[in-house]
């Protein structure tokens, strides 16, 4: 039976840099995530008898979602569903499956690297039929629907089983729990060179990956230990936890530094990774030396020939403008195009559909290519194992090799955590008062040569996005950037952005948090950091 059920709008529906997240408890409010989901749907057009993929991290109050979403999907017209045995689709999975298989969409319930538990963070998003984010116009469409809702429709069924493959039926709708990880680790397999993997284990490579108790435990064990023959413990925290085991599955310095210290050790392996809440993210740490997002992203394009699945070359790298430079450098030297995007991986999607970019990535841990929509963890690291295979270097000698070649991008982010909003925006409106007298002006004898509030216009669909960060460039190519995080759940972040190009060799080898000191003070005289949120300093440095 169909149930209409009458319901008020919440007013704080608005989906951030990836979707919807908030606290459970906010979540657990009746018919707040049976509102989202219909708006969802009401956004949508043309969806009846098509198919819809459901799946998300693991994390407290995935079940109960994914129940709620499979009985509203009938409800509302869909033919079938295709669900994640035991609710697990890391956010690339997903995206496979939805391109996989042609489905309509998917729904992905997770708030990624933020913290779960009974207390901490849940989330849904929505990706279209290309696999990909939803886009700009239709997170606005959904929200605008949040706010005007009166009813949304749910069948009355029995909970499903999903922890079984199976296809059964409800309500009339089609529902398919489907392996989560078969159809990933098969496209792994088409785009690396998994016989020179093998022999690598096989000769003794040691590797340690973190799946921080988060969705990439199946994905990695299954991969890495099965198909790869990597020993047995090379993957560690692999069991998905509701509340990942008590920490932040955000693979960062700050989180995984465990990772770090064993990587920095006497008896480091020869290669260490992590993966975040979704699976999206990615660490990527050689012995005794740590590769930024940015550099990782710039020095995957540029050995990327060396992977079966891109042995044709790039059509073009994209990467978010907070991210650095380093990428730039290897497009010019390719040949190929570089774009410059907004912060979250909605904005790859037209470049990818339009074949304009092969290799997208972001500072914040993210790197991917054309094979899904989103960002993928794995990926990363089965990309740097495969270039680590071919050329038979460690990955210490490829970084500072490819510092030699291109230079180095010395890069990090400082974040300010749950700072008061007021404060935050308060900074932010004084920044953008004064952009236009900044430039020509010096702030610790580094000379302004332009300041802006980055506006991006989408060179395949003609829209454009304003407001997506103020930059602060200064002569030379340094700069600094400032903007407000999208994701978080309490009060506001600000993140703070710093870059440093160098091109002199000898300069290769210095502490980054050194090398940046000037800029770092710099960006603190031009924004009013301490003044305004009241810290003396980062809560988090990447
Ligand atoms: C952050 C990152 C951004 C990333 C987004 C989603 O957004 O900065 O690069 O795309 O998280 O990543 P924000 O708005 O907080 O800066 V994930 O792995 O949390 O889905
Ligand atoms: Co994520």
């Amino acid at each position: 039976m169909i149930r209409t059920v009458s319901t008020k709008p919440y007013s704080d529906q608005k989906p951030g840099t990836s979707g919807l997240r908030k606290k459970v408890p906010v979540f657990q409010q009746e018919h707040y995530a049976e509102n989202f989901i219909q708006s969802i749907f009401d956004a949508l057009d043309g969806f009846k008898g098509k198919t819809l993929v459901i799946g998300g991290d693991g994390r407290f109050y995935n079940r109960e979602v994914i129940q709620k979403a499979i009985a509203m999907a009938a409800a509302n017209g869909f033919g079938k569903v295709m669900v994640g045995q035991g609710g697990i689709l890391s956010t690339p999975a997903a995206s496979h499956v939805i391109r996989k298989y042609k489905t309509f969409g998917g729904i992905i319930l997770s708030a990624s690297h933020n913290p779960g538990g009974p207390h901490e963070d849940f989330g849904i998003k929505y990706n279209a039929g290309n696999g990909g984010p939803a886009p700009e116009k239709l997170t606005d469409a959904i929200f605008a629907k949040t706010k005007t809702i009166s009813s949304f429709k749910i069948a009355d069924i029995d909970p499903i089983d999903i922890d079984t493959v199976a296809t059964v039926k409800a309500a009339g709708m089609t529902v398919e729990i489907i392996d989560p990880v078969t159809d990933y680790a098969e496209l792994m397999e088409s785009l690396f060179d998994f016989d020179a993997l093998r022999k690598l284990f096989k000769s003794g490579f040691r590797m340690r990956f973190d799946a921080m108790h988060a969705v990439t435990g199946p994905y990695a064990k299954e991969i890495l230990e099965h198909r790869l023959g990597a020993p047995n413990g090379t993957c560690r925290n692999f069991k998905p936890l509701p509340d990942f085991g008590g920490h932040h599955p955000d693979p960062n310095l700050v989180h995984a530094k465990h990772l770090y210290d064993e990587m920095m050790g006497p008896d480091a392996p020869d290669f260490g990774a992590a993966s975040d809440g979704d699976g999206d993210r990615n660490l990527i740490i050689g012995k005794g030396i740590f590769v930024t997002p940015s550099d990782s992203v710039a020095m995957l394009a540029a050995n990327a020939r060396l992977a079966p699945g891109y042995k044709d070359g790039l059509k073009g790298i994209a990467r978010s403008m907070p991210t650095s430079g380093a990428a730039d450098r290897v497009a010019h030297k390719l040949g190929v195009g570089i774009y410059e995007t907004p912060t979250g991986w909605k904005f790859f999607g037209n470049l990818l559909d339009a074949g304009m970019a092969t290799i997208c990535g972001e500072e914040s841990a993210g790197t991917g290519s054309n094979h899904v929509r989103e960002k993928d963890g794995l990926w990363a690291v089965l990309l740097w194992l495969n270039v680590l295979a071919a050329r038979g270097e460690s990955c210490k000698q490829i970084v500072t090799e490819h510092w030699e070649t291109y230079g180095r991008n010395y890069y990090s982010r400082h974040d300010y955590e749950e700072v008061e909003s007021g404060r935050a925006n308060a900074l932010v409106d004084e920044l953008r008062a004064k952009l236009g007298s900044l430039p020509g002006t010096s702030v610790r004898g580094l000379k302004i040569a332009n300041a802006d509030d980055f506006a991006y216009h989408d060179p395949v669909d003609g829209s454009t996005s304003e407001h997506q960060g103020i930059r602060v460039l200064f002569e030379g190519g340094s700069r600094v950037v400032f903007r407000l995080s999208g994701t978080g759940t309490s009060g506001a972040t600000l993140r703070v952005y710093i870059e440093r190009y160098e091109p002199d060799k000898s300069r290769h080898d210095l502490d980054t948090q050194e090398a940046l000191a000037d800029l770092i003070s710099a960006a603190d005289d031009i924004a009013g950091i301490k003044s305004h949120t009241g810290r003396n300093k980062p809560s988090v440095i990447t």
